[in-house]
């Protein structure tokens, strides 16, 4: 997976991505990350990004100039996908994630500031991508929450096929409580049935923790879930 990321902050994308789960991956060639500055495509010499908005208002509008043309020097695949990160976008959900996985590449616009030129969304047509009904001060997060969400659905990048698999969401359900050394600590003892080696127990055990902390901490996807249970077994 290629992702090619517009941002006026390019180091925020290329540090966090040399760190951890994120730079094995790209040292296996599963992705590639690439940060492509707006400023360097300006044409005046004060390398100027954003001005004050026609109609006048608090804030800056990022010119729509140097962020078309820095989209246009991108070089596209075929399996491409072209995502802005706005609070006006879809809610990113697991689904979302697992249908862009399926890309070669991905260009994600970051803003900053205010917001953009409407004439960037009119000319380019991306897909509009929310992280939740919050302000940040720029897109150089949400674009690097969905990098890290989309990168270890990809093959190889998580140690073991079944981690990505176990966890929160895959199944619809939350996940299940994990313990490890040592077996007593400050009196909280780790569940017996997780000590007996019994994996038919075990998943047992698992199963309805997920099943009962899904049902109290997100009565929504329980509810989700449920539904979704009758339709299969309908
Ligand atoms: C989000 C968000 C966001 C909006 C960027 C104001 C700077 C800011 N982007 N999900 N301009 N929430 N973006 O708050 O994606």
């Amino acid at each position: 997976m290629i992702f090619d990321v517009l941002t006026l902050f390019p180091e925020m994308i290329e540090n966090y991505c040399n760190f951890s789960i994120m730079k094995r991956a790209s040292e296996a060639n599963i992705i590639s990350v690439n940060a492509i500055n707006p400023r360097d495509f300006t044409l005046d010499k004060h390398k100027k990004v954003d001005d004050t908005p026609y109609g006048g208002g608090a804030g800056m509008v990022l010119m729509a100039q140097p962020y078309v043309d820095a989209y246009e020097s991108i070089k596209k695949v075929e399996n491409s996908v072209t995502v802005m990160l706005s609070p006006q976008g879809e809610p990113l959900s697991d689904d979302i994630v697992n249908e862009f996985a399926n890309f070669d590449q991905m260009i994600l616009l970051c803003g900053h500031y205010e917001g953009f030129d409407e004439r960037i969304r009119e000319i380019i047509k991306p897909r509009e991508i929310s992280l939740g009904d919050f302000v940040l001060t720029g897109g150089e997060l949400p674009a690097l929450c969905l990098i890290d969400a989309v990168s270890r659905k990809l093959e190889g990048t998580l140690g073991k096929i079944e981690s990505a698999d176990e966890d929160s969401f895959s199944n619809g359900l939350i996940e299940y409580p994990h313990y490890t050394k040592p077996r007593v600590y400050r009196g909280l003892s780790v569940p017996e049935v997780l000590l007996n080696g019994n994996h038919k127990d075990i998943n047992e055990f698992r199963f309805q923790k997920s099943l009962e902390r899904t049902k109290l901490k997100r009565p929504d996807l329980y509810a989700k879930w449920l539904k979704n249970q009758n339709q299969t077994t309908d």
